[in-house]
């Protein structure tokens, strides 16, 4: 039987993954690569929507590629490619704008935000229709499953607008995709305000474990981690925020209930739970960094996967386009 087809996509917009990236996003993609035959695109023409550093923007799509490789996309399951490589994203993108309404476009709430903070004469038209080119990833690949986290819902949303209004008009062309909500449980919350989810835009760069850090800046942040002072190990998100971000790092990377870690840790300090903790941690992303580091030091190899990535990816999505030009009505060329 032939699996169904799984979308996702992230922006090269770092130089590393945080953990929350990783227990929240990468470790489920892993772990439906075998149930779906997946695309996982790292979009670089999205990244351009706002001003980028050539060189950055170079080195940080390689380190994007490298680290999600290295934590276990398996190019021999799933393709992995860069956006830019597959030329039909901007083409489909183009036809959906036709599509779409100014109005529809104008609600998109995540637009609305970022173009609040940098002021509106400051955004690009293409950060405007950013959302379209997002349906443009997601409906090339006819999947069946798209893996988001909540704030990507009403990208979705019009995802699946977009793809219902050309099937009416034009014929059955594309499957409607749904959202899988990536589970809100392996939400992780910054070590220095673990009121806030970890994010690589914090403040305090002691509140951030990257994949990329070293073993011992990783154990530094996480003794270093804000906690309480009434000395008990219990899970309480509300009152005790630090220990309660601690246990749920500690599950997601065992996978141990968290009852059963209070237990084992019942009269003892927040000093050994940091080191469990930091331990744990560190045993997790160590192979990871060093294993993307191999793939960083070889760009040559890192390349050929993408490549291969690309190559499966662009069959997948030429067809798709093919179909929508000749369901338009534009002429194909002979
Ligand atoms: P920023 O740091 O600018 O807020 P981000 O780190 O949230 O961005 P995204 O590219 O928006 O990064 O997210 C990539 C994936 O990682 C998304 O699926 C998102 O849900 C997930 N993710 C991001 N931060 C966390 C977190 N703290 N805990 C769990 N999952 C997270
Ligand atoms: N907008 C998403 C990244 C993204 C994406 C996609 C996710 C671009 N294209 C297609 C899923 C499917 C984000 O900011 N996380």
């Amino acid at each position: 039987m032939t699996k169904p087809n799984l979308l996702s996509g992230m922006q090269p917009s770092a130089a590393s993954l945080h953990l929350g990236n990783y227990l929240g996003a990468l470790t489920q993609w892993v772990a439906m690569q075998d149930q779906f035959n997946a695309f996982y695109v790292i979009v670089d023409l999205h990244a351009i929507t706002v001003p980028q550093d050539p060189k950055l923007l170079l080195e940080n799509t390689r380190r994007t590629a490298a680290q999600y490789l290295a934590a276990g996309l398996d190019p021999d399951k799933s393709s992995l490619f860069v956006q830019s490589h597959v030329p039909a994203h901007a083409q489909l993108a183009w036809v959906l704008n036709c599509i779409t309404g100014f109005g529809e476009a104008s609600r998109m709430t995540q637009f609305k935000d970022k173009s609040q903070k940098g002021g509106a004469d400051n955004s690009s038209v293409g950060l405007f229709t950013y959302p379209i080119l997002q349906a443009a990833d997601i409906l090339l690949y006819q999947p069946t499953a798209v893996p988001v986290g909540e704030d990507q819902r009403q990208h979705l949303e019009l995802t699946r607008d977009l793809a219902m209004r050309f099937n009416s008009r034009y014929g059955e062309t594309f499957t409607i995709p749904k959202a899988e909500i990536l589970k809100e449980t392996a939400k992780i919350y910054d070590l220095q305000v673990p009121t806030a989810k970890m994010s690589k835009s914090a403040h305090d760069p002691k509140g951030l474990i990257n994949l990329m850090d070293e073993p011992a800046q990783i154990t530094k942040k996480i003794k270093s981690a804000v906690t309480d002072t009434d000395g008990d190990i219990r899970f309480d998100r509300e009152n005790k925020p630090g220990i309660s971000n601690l246990l749920g790092i500690y599950s997601a990377l065992t996978g141990e209930p968290v009852a059963k870690i209070e237990a084992g840790l019942s009269g003892s300090g927040y000093g050994t739970l940091k080191a469990e903790v930091a331990d744990a941690v560190v045993a997790a992303l160590e192979p990871i960094r060093t294993r993307a580091n191999e793939l960083l030091e070889d760009p040559a190899e890192l390349d050929r996967l993408l490549a291969k990535g690309a190559a499966s990816a662009n069959q997948t999505a030429e067809k798709t386009l093919k179909a929508v030009y000749a369901n338009l009505g534009l002429v194909t060329p002979v």
